[in-house]
């Protein structure tokens, strides 16, 4: 199995790496490929030295499988090169989510969908992941009507230079400004590029993209996606009316007993989801399981997960290795 890495050098290309070693994913060839001024870079990878190679050289290789995180423009122009080449794709970017003729996979809810043709395969946006997580079983059993999520996501998710822009706020040095203001002390309404609609498309991914995987466009969601300044996870206050009543125990039951969902829920000991407790790990965790008192069928959940891992690199390297099991690649 010949594996490419293309975006290597970056934030989730390093966590795709460490997932990669941490699972022991069965590869035979390892290629790190990242943009031509990154192409002769070292990266030490389980004790090896691998030099990074361009785009064209990687398709050259003929890889198994790519995971891809290098941005959409690269993803649009290089994942049909790496596809005519026999090529698995797996992308994290937003670049083929919405495509009708592309599966946007979360395999606890929707692999099964997959199968030998599936050449470019999207990997959904973190924090829809995370959400669709919690919401995938309770959606069967309840049919959710409405939800309405506000997220807190990391500054991670914006990327390295967000990431030292706070850093050097905090080490009170002048640098390179990755936002117009400053993050720490502050949350930022701003997340990804606003759209006509006033939204911005991390708050519209949440809406198309929990559609698609939920396969159910009668679901009405409203969000509104904030940045701040956390490492280690995103965090999501999820609102979600049901057609059907419920009753609390049951949903905090129906959670436990989801793979890759943990409940962390008890108010006695102060028990909740936080993004230090989720950093560097791959489950969701879900708690402040309530009752909405304010309308009949609705119910409150606080979301929490690492967003470079489920929310991206883990998810993707899982898509893997379920075409790998089901001999699908
Ligand atoms: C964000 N969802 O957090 C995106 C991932 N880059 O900004």
């Amino acid at each position: 199995m010949k594996v490419a890495v293309v975006g290597a050098t970056g934030m989730v290309g390093e966590v795709l790496l460490k997932i990669l070693e941490e699972r022991n994913f069965p590869f035979t060839e390892l290629m790190l490929v990242a943009s031509e001024r990154s192409v002769g870079k070292e990266i030490t990878f389980k004790n090896e030295t691998h030099k990074v190679i361009g785009l064209a050289e990687a398709v050259s290789k003929r890889p198994d499988i790519a995971f891809f995180s290098a941005g959409g423009n690269t993803s649009l122009e290089w994942a049909p090169k790496f596809e005519e080449v026999g090529t698995t794709v797996i992308d994290n970017s937003s670049a083929w989510r919405m495509d009708p003729s592309k599966k946007l996979i979360v395999p606890e809810i929707n692999a099964h969908q997959l199968t030998k043709d599936d050449k470019i395969i999207a990997n959904p946006n973190c924090s829809t992941t995370q959400m669709v997580m919690v919401l995938a079983p309770l959606h069967k059993k309840y049919k959710i009507k409405r939800i309405v999520v506000s997220t807190y996501q990391s500054i991670t998710g914006t990327g390295v230079k967000a990431v030292k822009q706070l850093e050097n706020e905090l080490a009170g040095i002048k640098g390179e400004m990755a936002y117009p203001y400053p993050i720490n002390k502050n949350v930022i309404p701003h997340c990804d590029v606003f759209e006509e609609n006033g939204y911005t498309k991390e708050e519209m991914k949440l809406v198309r993209e929990t559609q698609k995987i939920l396969n159910d466009r009668s679901i009405a969601v409203t969000a509104t996606a904030v940045r701040v300044p956390t490492q280690g996870g995103h965090s999501e206050a999820v609102n979600i009316e049901f057609e059907k009543d419920f009753d609390v125990s049951e949903i905090r039951k129906l959670l436990s007993q989801t793979s890759g969902v943990v409940v962390q829920d008890n108010l006695d000991v102060n028990t909740y989801p936080m993004p230090i407790y989720a950093n560097g790990k791959d489950d969701v965790f879900v708690g402040r399981i309530r009752r909405d008192e304010s309308q009949p069928n609705t119910l409150n959940l606080w979301i929490v997960s690492d967003n470079l891992r489920k929310g991206a690199a883990t998810n993707t390297i899982q898509i893997a290795e379920y075409l790998i099991d089901k001999n699908l690649i």
